[in-house]
Formats: structure tokens, C-alpha cells, sequence
């Protein structure tokens, strides 16, 4: 196993280097200090092929201009905040709204966009690299300097594991997910309509217009947000369902998972062969089937459009802190935010 460090850019002066992470077997994750950006994984189908199974460019430019968070870490906040406001003790505090009315994945410029540090970690069973980035009081409106760290590593079982770790030294908000597009068809032969989801999930959250949750935990059963038995994504996507056809005909939602580190999320793609087996600590995962994907732009080679990859952002609830009946995503001095996401890449 071995961790291969080399320039991949820059951005206002500061270099952007890449790490290869890559195991005994081949199976390797690309990723840069830009956002701590995945920028491939390349991992075997069935035949043995090792193919790139993730949305992503071979530029700083390229993910300056064009990316819709492909690969990158999300935060301060995930998700959208609803007119990007809350309070928290009783002080009211107002973030940048850079989508219609909301505050969306941090706002401008936020961590997707940040250079990080990087520090490599090579140890006998896993390989990674570790990004830290201080996140300053104040910075797109949130309070508190947040220290925060997000871990990659790499094993042998073709397993790539992201811990996320904060401190703060003000109470703030924090809600932090990675935004890989996976498409297990392999340089993306086709789009993602075929490829099937399973979800240990019986309830999502409703949205409104704005993509904002109502608050209402709807149950899945007999809509097309039923993923307890594994079914083709096409299924869901191309129904009549008001809010499928809402987020852009597809899906955009919060799943609530069931059960965590029990195989709770799984993809596949049959013609592959590929299956990606995600497990993590969180309480939800939000599905969003690349609905708004459209642009005047290339992803390696295939032109952006809808439905070319899936997100599956393990995350706490969105706008959780002004939703009464969520638990809200608040750090205060003296704690650790702490948590784990698994994806583990095999073939049926
Ligand atoms: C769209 O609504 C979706 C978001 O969920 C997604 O994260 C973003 O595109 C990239 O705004």
C-alpha cells in the first residue's frame, strides 16, 4: 500500500496537491487538499476491470467553475438552513443565502473551497491522509474558530473510511458530509438509472419549494421513496410523485436510517457488477440523484447531465436547528464533534 503526493494546482497562490491512496489490490482513491476533494476511486468490476466510479475533473479550474460540490466536503453546515437563519441562545445570527432565499452547504466560498493542510498517514493495515482547516469566528456567519479534521484511510478490503472530527472554541453549528457522485458503471459508461438502491430507511423528510424539510417524517411505505427492498433507481425517479417531481424529477431527500453499521446503505450496478456497502454513525443520508446536473460542461470527456451520478450524504437532519421536533447540529466549548462514514467496494 502506498500514498503518492503530487502538485495538482493552485488557487489564489496556494498549491493544491493530490494524494493517491492506493491498496495491494489495486483499488485506489485520488483525492486533493481543495476541499478535500474525492477526485476518482478506481475499483474492480466483476471481470476484475479497475474502472473510476465517481463524478470528477482533472483540474483546480475545472472544480472552481463547473463543480456542483463533485467529491468535496460539506460544512460548516450541510444542507440548506432556511433563510439562512437561526439562533442559538437567544442571539440571532444571519448567513450568506446563495441559493434563492437559503443558506445552502455553508454558504460561498466555504469548505468545498478551501485549500486544507494535509497530513499523510501510512500505518501496516491503512494508508490515508489526514486534511485539517480552522474555520475562523465569523466566517460566512457562523460563530466560534472551528478546528476541524477530516480523515481518509484506505484498507486492503477495498474499504475507504472518512472520519470528521471538530472543536470549537464558541458554541456554533456544525454538520459536515461528503458530496461524491458514485456511478458504478465505470468512467461513466451509462447514467445511474439502472443502478439499485437498498436503504434501511422507513421514513424521509418532505420538502417544500425551497427544498427546505416541512418537518414532516413521511413513512416510505407504498411511495416511490421505498428502498427497503432493493429496487432500480429509474423506478422512483421516473414517477409521478409530487415531491419527485418537485426536486427536478428525481430525488433530493433526507433518508432517516433505521439501524447504523449494518449494511444500511447499499448500491449497485448489475452490468458491473460493482456494489458500494455504506455504513456509518449518522441518523440520515440524503439521496440526490444528480436532478439538477445540467451545464455547459464536460465531466471527463461525458457532457454534464442529469442523472450521470447518485450522492448519498451521510449527514444529520437539514435545518435541523430551526426544526423543533430535529436534533439540532449544535458544538459547544468542550465537546468533540466525532463522526464516521465507511464505503466498502466489492462486486456481487
Ligand atoms: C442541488 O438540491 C441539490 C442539492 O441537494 C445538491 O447538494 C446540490 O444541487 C449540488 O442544489
Amino acid at each position: 500500500m502506498k500514498v503518492v503526493k503530487e502538485r495538482f494546482g493552485e488557487t489564489n497562490g496556494e498549491t493544491v496537491y493530490s494524494y493517491e491512496l492506493q491498496n495491494d489490490q489495486g483499488f485506489k482513491v485520488n483525492c486533493i487538499s481543495l476541499g478535500c476533494i474525492i477526485t476518482s476511486i478506481s475499483t474492480p468490476d466483476k471481470n476484475g476491470n479497475l474502472e473510476n466510479v465517481v463524478l470528477g475533473f482533472d483540474s483546480v479550474e475545472e472544480y472552481l467553475e463547473h463543480s456542483p460540490y463533485f467529491g468535496s466536503i460539506v460544512g460548516r453546515v450541510a444542507g440548506r438552513i432556511n433563510n439562512g437563519k437561526f439562533e442559538l441562545d437567544g442571539e440571532p445570527y444571519s448567513l450568506p443565502q446563495n441559493e434563492k432565499t437559503n443558506h445552502l452547504h455553508g454558504g460561498p466560498n466555504a469548505f468545498d473551497k478551501r485549500v486544507w493542510d494535509a497530513e499523510i498517514i501510512e500505518k501496516e493495515n491503512e494508508i490515508g491522509v489526514k486534511f485539517s482547516l480552522l474555520s475562523n469566528d465569523g466566517e460566512n456567519g457562523y460563530p466560534g474558530n472551528v478546528t476541524v479534521n477530516a480523515t481518509y484511510l484506505v484498507n486492503n478490503q477495498n474499504e475507504l473510511t472518512i472520519t470528521y472530527t471538530a472543536t470549537t472554541d464558541k458554541k456554533t453549528l456544525i454538520n459536515l458530509t461528503n458530496h461524491t457522485y458514485f456511478n458504478l458503471s465505470g468512467n461513466v459508461k451509462k447514467d445511474i438509472l439502472s443502478h439499485k438502491l437498498k436503504l434501511k430507511s422507513d421514513e424521509y423528510l418532505e420538502l417544500n419549494e425551497l427544498f427546505i424539510p416541512t418537518g414532516e417524517k413521511v413513512s416510505v411505505d407504498k411511495k416511490p421513496f421505498d428502498f427497503v427492498n432493493k429496487k432500480e433507481l429509474k423506478e422512483a425517479i421516473l414517477s409521478n410523485d409530487d415531491q419527485i417531481k418537485k426536486v427536478g424529477q428525481g430525488i433530493d431527500h433526507p433518508f432517516i436510517l433505521n439501524e447504523n453499521h449494518n449494511e444500511e446503505i447499499v448500491l449497485e450496478d448489475e452490468t458491473s457488477g460493482r456494489k458500494l456497502i455504506i455504513e456509518t454513525d449518522e441518523e440520515s443520508v440524503v439521496v440526490y440523484t444528480s436532478n439538477m446536473l445540467e451545464g455547459d460542461f464536460q465531466i471527463r470527456g461525458v457532457q454534464a447531465k442529469k442523472y450521470l451520478g447518485i450522492c448519498l450524504e451521510t449527514q444529520g437532519l437539514p435545518d435541523s436547528i430551526n426544526q423543533p421536533n430535529f436534533e439540532p447540529c449544535i458544538l459547544d466549548v468542550g465537546e468533540e464533534y466525532n463522526t464516521t462514514t465507511k464505503y466498502k467496494f466489492t462486486t456481487n
